[in-house]
């Protein structure tokens, strides 16, 4: 048991009164919501700030390895109640604010999330970053301070539009900047060779530059006083012109360098598993990763006085190809500015930096061109040309005569900098995020590096963390679940196996469906406010919610319901469990098809929840702006968790565990995370369908799917597919859907058709097994029982202690 601090309500009080006097002139009955969210929020960093200061003299004087997770996004989501939680004050701040009159909910509601990311990478990132501290592993997060986080979305007449987030409004109470710690970041211009001591130096000259400013922001520990740091970086004009300067080119360049810092932290690409190849994203990737390497070298500078040891102590774990650029600027610190010569530089180089690969996805593959990089990053450029010429050296003394392995093989290739093959190159591990993941890059997609450096590959499954995703978003299920088997789970989410004994219990069966009910409540009335549509919380609660993506083929979700709906028109005494559709997804904002499914989603609630003939039996919601603080609601609310990626192309899935977490039982391809999950719950247990990976890949070589085959044979696939183009669910434009049609007909990319009938079969298996109300009950208490594998405490301990070599720290 982690013992409470203690906790002083009377002491809360008086703070409260007086940071909103301080802040905003008012006395607390005279402030508003907003205000009063603020004021509690400077309470609980007050609460913070002395640990903070505390942990970082502790990793300053123990002097362990601190590992930097380089990552243009961190989904984080809110942060009050998540601080208050990992404090162990969250219940003493909730019961002294009822004592003032004030709904914690409400407050916690004021918030605006931190959406500085896109999806399952960012938050991925958010989740390690809660378990670096929560186990006391020195980590900063380095990221970008972005002005628009991922953008707001509205449903107008059921489309999506996009409008900006101004998540800093009203400012962000909990960071600091850290105006000393700022640095200059050189983009353009072109390179000088000067002689310095005898030495050949090279300078970038005639650049821009900015002023990288980091802001920081506390990351909590649970319950044990450690507080690691979230860097992000703001970019600001560098003010060291005359503003009467008459001299034209001066003038012109201070306006340039002002749009420079301007623009590059302006906005969040909202691109999710997709690469748009824009020249301001890669003045983004290198702005902050230039800031967080020249950092790390100066803090690593201030206690250390031989650089050659740098990996000892420092390791830049890389997410994704995104911030790859470090390797680069890495090397060009150690050769330039510490005189380090070219083969030591990468030796320490390779030994500080590791790589986590996110995706299989071709089109997300970072690829720049030569002119562009060249151009705007000239040093960056000809240390990645010379890291080229030696990698293909290594190439060609391990295959000697094999042109066939350069052209697959080489970092610049084909006017590109292919930025995997330089992550590969230069770091000392390389990863995927999942058991299948891991397999299908070893034995396919980086298959060659697999073979020339099989010593770097290796997996690490993804987890999620507990606290946010049951301590913060299912408080019922999270205190009986400390009834039954005490609160350990919190920090060693195996625990929860103890769960396991009480499965068979019926009185704890109708606890776990009673929780689960109330959850399911609870989402209810916010679909009410937010969609205006009653749904009924004895229905099944079958949910999908991620980014819309083809690939995770909400497509044959909704084709799905469209077919459901035709069944229970044509047979209306159908007997069917009542059933809600619960659909949350932000499709990118340029990204046609995507948009167009979104569409077709609420067009198909709109027709269906509007037929009084079916009754209510099926229900479709399509919730606005799904985001990290929703999504705590659907996920304690859900009974089916649809995961139905084509096999092969969902890496890994972290929404699967939150859900499983929760007690939802999973209906889902042998994708990513889901076949681990299948492992850990028993296939018994779960609702699987579909191709398998293997039988995917089988038919992508040999080509030899034809949709049309399955539309001319399958009587409901051409029904529904049919209702797409005769304005069924478009009378007004019975070409809207037209789109999605011919896609699925003309190549059907995912295999949608192709899974349907296994699908549909699995929906059935659902609605079967819901009859039987304890053996629901047992199975939904035994995917919570089993969720402890997928705890990020239990990836970033794998990290630590296979990949970084950490160290915990000791307060
Ligand atoms: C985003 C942009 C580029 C490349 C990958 C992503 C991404 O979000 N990938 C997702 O990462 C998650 C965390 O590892 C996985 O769980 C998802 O399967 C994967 O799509």
């Amino acid at each position: 048991m982690i013992k409470k601090d203690t906790f002083d309500k009377e002491k809360f009080k008086k703070e409260l009164e007086s940071n909103v006097r301080m802040l905003f002139r008012r006395k607390l009955e005279e402030a508003t919501p907003q205000q009063i969210y603020q004021a509690v929020a400077y309470s609980v960093k007050d609460d913070i700030i002395d640990n903070w200061i505390e942990t970082h003299k502790a990793y300053e004087k123990q002097d362990k390895k601190m590992v930097y997770y380089m990552s243009m996004e961190f989904l984080m989501g809110r942060a009050l109640g998540n601080n208050m939680i990992n404090l162990l004050c969250y219940d003493d701040v909730r019961e002294t604010l009822e004592e003032l009159g004030l709904d914690l909910n409400l407050i916690e509601d004021q918030e605006p999330d931190a959406a500085l990311g896109n999806g399952g990478l960012g938050r991925l990132a958010a989740c390690f970053l809660d378990s670096l501290a929560t186990l006391g592993y020195p980590a900063y997060g380095c990221g970008i301070r972005y002005r628009y986080g991922m953008f707001k979305q509205k449903i107008e007449n059921g489309y999506q539009v996009e409008v900006p987030d101004n998540w800093l409004k009203y400012g962000n109470p909990f960071e600091i900047k850290r105006d000393e710690y700022a640095v200059e970041v050189k983009f353009g211009g072109y390179v000088d060779v000067e002689m310095h001591n005898g030495r050949q130096k090279f300078v970038q000259k005639g650049y821009q530059s900015v002023r990288a400013v980091p802001y920081d922001m506390p990351i909590v520990g649970y319950g044990n006083h450690i507080v690691n740091t979230l860097r992000i970086w703001d970019a600001e004009a560098i003010n060291n012109f005359n503003l009467d300067s008459f001299d034209k080119g001066e003038y012109e360049k201070a306006v340039e360098q002002e749009n420079l810092a301007r623009t590059i932290c302006e906005v969040l690409y909202p691109n999710d598993n997709h690469m748009a190849g824009k020249e301001l994203r890669l003045k983004q990737q290198y702005f902050f990763i230039s800031a967080s390497v020249q950092r790390a070298i100066a803090k690593y500078k201030e206690t250390h006085d031989d650089i050659r040891k740098f990996h000892e102590k420092v390791t830049f774990q890389l997410n994704d190809t995104h911030p790859t650029v470090a390797v680069a600027e890495l090397m060009r610190i150690l050769v330039d500015e510490e005189g380090l010569e070219w083969d030591e530089a990468w030796e320490i180089t390779r030994k500080t930096c590791a790589y986590t690969n996110h995706t299989i996805m071709a089109e997300a593959l970072e690829k720049w061109p030569i002119e562009l990089f060249s151009r705007l990053l000239p040093r960056v450029y000809q240390i990645v040309e010379e890291i080229n010429r030696r990698f293909v050296i290594e190439i060609q003394n391990k295959y000697p005569g094999d042109q066939e392995k350069i052209r697959k093989m080489a970092i610049l290739y084909d006017g590109q900098v292919r930025m995997a093959h330089l992550a590969i190159a230069g770091s000392y591990s390389v990863n995927g995020v999942a058991r299948l993941h891991t397999d299908i890059l070893k034995k396919r997609e980086l298959k060659d590096f697999y073979e020339m450096m099989p010593e770097k590959f290796n997996n690490k499954t993804n987890g999620i963390t507990q606290r946010r995703f049951l301590l913060h978003g299912n408080p019922l299920l999270a205190s009986w679940v400390t009834d039954k088997i005490g609160d350990d789970w919190i920090t060693n989410l195996d625990h929860l196996k103890h769960l396991k004994v009480y499965v068979d219990d019926e009185k704890c069966q109708q606890e776990f469906m009673n929780i689960k009910y109330q959850n399911k409540v609870r989402l209810a009335k916010y679909i009410k406010e937010h969609n205006g549509i009653d749904v009924d919380p004895r229905s099944i609660f079958d949910c999908q919610v991620k980014r819309l993506h083809e690939y995770k083929r909400q497509l044959m979700n909704i084709l799905h319901v469209m077919y459901l709906y035709n069944e229970i028109k044509a047979h209306p005494d159908m007997d069917i469990v009542p059933r809600t559709f619960i659909f949350g997804a932000k499709a990118a904002a340029g990204y046609y098809t995507a948009k167009l499914t979104i569409k077709l989603i609420n067009a198909v609630a709109d027709k269906i929840n509007n037929d009084p003939s079916i009754n209510g039996k099926i229900k479709v919601v399509f919730i606005e702006d799904y985001r990290v603080s929703n999504a705590e609601l659907i996920f304690a609310a859900a009974d089916v968790s649809e995961q139905i990626s084509t096999a092969s192309k969902e890496a890994s899935g972290t929404g699967n565990m939150k859900f499983m977490l929760n007690g939802a039982l999973t209906l889902g391809t042998m994708d990513g995370a889901n076949v681990e999950i299948v492992e850990e719950v028993g296939k018994e247990n779960a609702f699987i369908f579909g191709l398998s990976a293997d039988q995917i890949m089988e038919y992508e070589k040999n080509g030899n799917y034809n949709p049309r085959d399955v539309y001319n044979n399958n009587q409901d696939v051409r029904q529904v597919l049919t209702q797409l183009v005769n304005g069924f669910y478009s009378p007004e434009n019975p070409e809207l859907f037209r789109a999605l049609y011919d896609a699925l007909l003309e190549k059907d990319t995912y295999f949608t058709l192709l899974d349907f009938d296994s699908y549909k079969e699995a929906h059935n298996r659902i609605d079967a097994a819901y009859r039987d109300e304890e053996h629901w009950a047992r199975t939904a208490m035994l995917q919570t029982a089993s969720a402890g594998k997928f705890s990020s405490d239990r990836t970033i301990e794998e990290y630590a202690k296979e990949m970084w070599h950490l160290e915990k720290v000791t307060l």
